[in-house]
């Protein structure tokens, strides 16, 4: 092959590339569904996104303060989601931690279309700060589906990195995550195993949770976490 025919194989071959993730990118961008960016304020989540309202928890109960959401300073924009919590460990090594969620508009939601979930979170931490070993973690809801029959516990999702390292640390400031629902699993601690594949197709909401990874009865964890640009592709 001469040198010419050679530099044409290459431009060929570069165009063909260009083309190719050209193709790529307008399918991905096309089959984003952005859930909330919170910049309308009303702390609903968009509705054509299959998503209603958001929520927020403590766990376990019977904690002096429930936490509250609200809306925050946006990252790069006006508004966010919030939840501002103060947890104390309870007695008998209890997970202790803090929710904030958006709940489907249906009684579940299909997401097996979907490859990724993304999000901005930033975490101010109160005093006092929650721990070193504290995560922050992602996790689909999916209290109807399927177990086996004698399984009463409601208490079902798969969770980022479940089964290995479970979630993130907490962002000191504005960090953008972007998932493969791939690395959604069930946690161990479920026990009972139920099958994944029906969690991603019976989804009522998305959680984002601090699990604060105490273990001193007595210890106590404070801060806010906030929330911005939730999408799936
Ligand atoms: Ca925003
Ligand atoms: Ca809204």
């Amino acid at each position: 092959m001469t040198p010419i025919y050679s530099s044409y194989y290459v431009a060929l071959g570069l165009a063909l590339m260009a083309t190719a993730c050209f193709d790529t990118e307008q399918v991905a961008l096309a089959s984003r569904v952005s859930v909330d960016d919170f910049e309308d304020g009303d702390e609903l989540a968009n509705a054509a996104s299959g998503f209603g309202p958001w929520s927020c928890g403590a766990y376990p109960e019977g904690q002096d303060e429930a936490p509250s959401c609200e809306l925050a300073p946006g990252s790069e924009s006006t508004f966010a989601e919030s939840i501002t919590f103060s947890l104390q460990e309870g007695r008998g090594a209890k997970p202790t931690g803090a929710i904030l969620a958006v709940s489907t508009l249906a009684p579940s939601r299909d997401l097996r279309a979907f490859n990724r979930i993304g999000f901005r979170a930033k975490f101010d931490p109160g005093e006092p700060a929650p721990p070193e070993e504290a995560r922050l973690l992602c996790e689909l809801f999916c209290s109807s589906a399927d177990a086996e029959r004698d399984d009463m516990d409601p208490d079902k999702s798969v969770v980022y990195h479940a089964r290995t390292d479970n979630g993130v640390a907490l962002p000191g400031d504005w960090s953008t995550y972007s998932l493969s629902l791939a690395a959604f699993q069930q946690p161990g601690w479920q026990g009972q195993f139920y099958d994944e594949a029906s969690c991603f197709s019976l989804v009522d909401a998305i959680r984002f949770r601090v699990e604060t990874n105490m273990t001193t009865e007595g210890q106590a964890a404070a801060g806010t976490l906030a929330i911005d640009d939730v999408y799936l592709e």
